[in-house]
């Protein structure tokens, strides 16, 4: 009797952990004959923004003083992780006019 309430109860717990919002996602944002697509994205503190090279020339991520990829490569990927709110503007610092903003909420 004891052991079934106790497993009750533990049941309890793993639904209602399931059941939270604050599940870090991975939004991926690709580079397609030099655009940034989507240009626009939101996501929410925690999130993880990906951003892959589709060109077959090198490209770069760059949100001053926030973040900086390396020259990416085709295929290539990089990561960022947002832990604050707020508008992040970035570029690719070989073509200035690539622009794209992530919207951290
Ligand atoms: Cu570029």
């Amino acid at each position: 009797m004891i052991q079934s309430v106790l497993r009750g109860a533990g049941l309890v717990a793993v639904l209602l952990l399931g059941a939270t919002p604050l599940r870090a996602e991975t939004i991926k944002v690709t580079i397609d004959n030099f655009t940034f697509t989507p240009a626009q994205v939101t996501v929410k503190v925690g999130d993880t923004v990906t951003w892959t090279n589709h060109d077959d020339i090198p490209h770069t991520v760059v949100s001053a003083g926030k973040y900086r990829s390396k020259a990416l490569d085709t295929d290539d990927s990089f990561s960022f992780t947002f832990a604050a709110a707020g508008d992040y503007k970035y570029f690719c610092s070989l073509h200035p006019h690539m622009t794209g903003v992530v919207k951290v909420e």
